[in-house]
C-alpha cells in the first residue's frame, strides 16, 4: 500500500513538499488561530481552529506513515461479532476490545507513541485548562503514551461509549481532521439524554477530563466532502492520546 492511497489522494500530491515531512512536531496554530473557547460541558473544553492548516497538513501526513503496515490500520471486530466502520491505527499500545496490548492486530509490535504528540497533547491540555489545570485529576502530571488514530471513511461512525480501558483518570485530548463531523458529547451514567452534539471541523481540539473524563461519547455522522481539499484527505481522521496507566 503506497502512502497516496491511505484515506484517499489517490495522487500523492496534496499537501505539497511540508506533507511529506511525517514529523508531527508541527503544534498548534497559537491562540490567534483559535475561534474561541467553550466547555460544553464541566471538565470538556472545545478549542475550534487549534490547528491551522500547516499543522493539520503535517499530521495527515504523519497518520499516512502510521497507517502503514506493519502494526497499520486495521478493521476492528467486536466482541459481539459486528465490525466497528472506523478503522484504526493505535501508537504506543494497541487498543482491542476491550485492552492494551503491545502486539498490534497482525501479531507486529504496535509502533511507538510518538514523543512530538506527547508534547502536543500536553500542551492541548494546559490550553485547555489554563489556571484550573491543578484542578483537573490526571491534568498537572499529565504522561501521554498511547494514541488511537481513527479514520472514518465516508458513512462510518462511531457508537456512544465510554473510554474506560485506561488506568487512569488523565485527560483525553482529541484531534479532528478532514471532513466535520456531529460528535455527540453525553453523560458520564448512561447512553442516553442528556447529551450535547458538537460540530467539530478540522483543525479543532477537544479535550476531555475531570468530570467529562467518562463521559459517554461517540460520532453520530461525518459530513461527507466537507474537508478542505488542499489535505488531500478522503473522510475524517481523529487522533486520540491518552495515558494509559499501564507503565513502561
Ligand atoms: O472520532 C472521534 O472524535 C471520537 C473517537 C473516540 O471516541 C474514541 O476513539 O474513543
Amino acid at each position: 500500500m503506497i502512502q497516496g492511497e491511505l484515506f484517499g489522494d489517490p495522487t500523492g500530491a496534496a499537501g505539497g513538499e511540508e506533507a511529506s515531512d511525517s514529523s508531527a512536531s508541527s503544534g498548534p496554530s497559537g491562540s490567534s488561530g483559535v475561534l474561541g473557547r467553550s466547555e460544553p460541558a464541566p471538565g470538556a473544553v472545545l478549542l475550534p481552529g487549534w490547528l491551522d492548516l500547516d499543522a493539520q497538513l503535517r499530521l495527515v501526513a504523519a497518520c499516512r506513515e502510521w497507517a502503514r503496515p506493519p502494526a497499520g490500520l486495521h478493521s476492528v471486530r467486536m466482541p459481539t461479532g459486528g465490525m466497528m466502520s472506523v478503522r484504526m491505527v493505535s501508537l504506543g499500545w494497541h487498543w482491542y476490545p476491550y485492552g492494551y496490548r503491545r502486539v498490534a492486530e497482525d501479531g507486529a509490535p504496535v509502533k511507538p507513541f510518538p514523543p512530538e504528540l506527547g508534547r502536543l497533547a500536553r500542551q492541548a491540555v494546559a490550553e485547555a485548562y489554563g489556571a484550573a489545570l491543578p484542578q483537573v485529576a490526571g491534568a498537572a502530571s499529565y504522561e501521554p503514551d498511547v494514541a488511537i488514530v481513527n479514520h472514518y471513511p465516508h458513512g462510518a461512525k462511531m457508537g456512544l461509549h465510554q473510554d474506560r480501558d485506561e488506568r487512569a483518570d488523565a485527560p483525553v485530548v482529541s484531534v479532528s481532521l478532514g471532513d466535520r463531523c456531529v460528535f455527540r458529547l453525553g453523560n458520564t451514567e448512561t447512553r442516553t439524554r442528556p447529551w450535547t452534539d458538537l460540530e467539530l471541523s478540522s483543525g479543532d481540539l477537544l479535550v476531555f477530563g475531570g468530570p467529562a473524563r467518562f463521559a459517554y461519547h461517540g460520532v453520530v455522522r461525518t459530513l461527507q466532502g466537507t474537508a478542505d481539499p488542499e489535505l488531500g484527505l478522503v473522510g475524517r481522521l481523529n487522533i486520540t492520546v491518552r495515558q494509559s496507566g499501564m507503565g513502561a
